[in-house]
């Protein structure tokens, strides 16, 4: 199992159904135009919301009625996909499955690690003021005893959009050096534009070479 965490926004959605386009051929010529994405927020499970208590409850809903008004849709729909987790599975050759966290689930990340081997860790390039926050999560997940083992890698998104910060920069704002240093895990980055494609491929390559005994 591979995770795919990062804070709200920054693309994981979109990563995934890139990665999967890409790995099943359909891609290899040209990605065409993104498709679109909506939040992974929606309804926690039952147990989470049993572990994360109200305050999660109170923000997931308030996250699903945010969408539902920005979509035009009705607020009592209520959609079965909207679970803020979503699996997918990816052929490198061989299957790995991906599972990719709501960025507002945060709190109950920690309920996945279990059977996780690999993480994918994205953060904004785009968006300096989300920098901090993403930088904390990246933190709190290095220190999880349930995450020792996983290899990680962290993706730098959006570097096509025209103010990006460089990879350098970011490297430098978050003191990723020091931060590598002292992690337990094997620690490699990678910038990608998840909305062009680039830098995709080397996240299969590095998929490939890491999921080992992944299922
Ligand atoms: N310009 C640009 N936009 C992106 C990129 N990746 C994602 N987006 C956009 O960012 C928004 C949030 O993406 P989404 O995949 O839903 O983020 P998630 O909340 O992390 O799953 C969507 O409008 C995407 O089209 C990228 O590499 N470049
Ligand atoms: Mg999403």
């Amino acid at each position: 199992m591979c995770l795919l965490l990062g804070a709200s926004g920054v693309g994981k959605t979109l990563l995934v159904k890139r990665l999967l386009k890409l790995s099943s051929g359909d891609g290899k010529g040209d990605l065409g135009d993104p498709p679109p994405t909506r939040p992974t927020v929606g309804r926690p499970s039952p147990a989470g919301l049993a572990e994360a208590g109200t305050f999660y409850g109170l923000q997931s809903a308030l996250g699903c009625f945010k969408w539902k008004l920005e979509s035009g849709g009705s607020v009592c729909e209520c959609n079965p996909r909207e679970v803020g987790t979503d699996l997918t599975d990816i052929v490198v050759p061989r299957k790995i499955t991906i599972r990719e966290l709501g960025g507002c689930m945060g709190p109950i990340w920690p309920s996945y690690y279990g059977n996780c081997r690999s993480l994918l860790f994205m953060m904004d390039a785009a968006n300096p003021t989300q920098l901090s926050a993403s930088c904390v999560q990246l933190l709190g997940l290095l220190s999880a005893e349930g995450l020792a083992e996983a290899s990680v890698l962290i993706l730098f998104n959006k570097i096509d959009v025209p103010c990006y910060m460089t990879v350098e920069e970011m490297k430098s704002l978050i003191r990723l050096p020091d931060i590598i240093a002292c992690a337990k895990q094997s620690i490699s980055t990678v910038a990608v534009s998840a909305h062009k494609g680039t830098g995709l491929a080397e996240v299969l390559h590095w998929l490939q070479d890491t999921q080992g005994t992944d299922s």
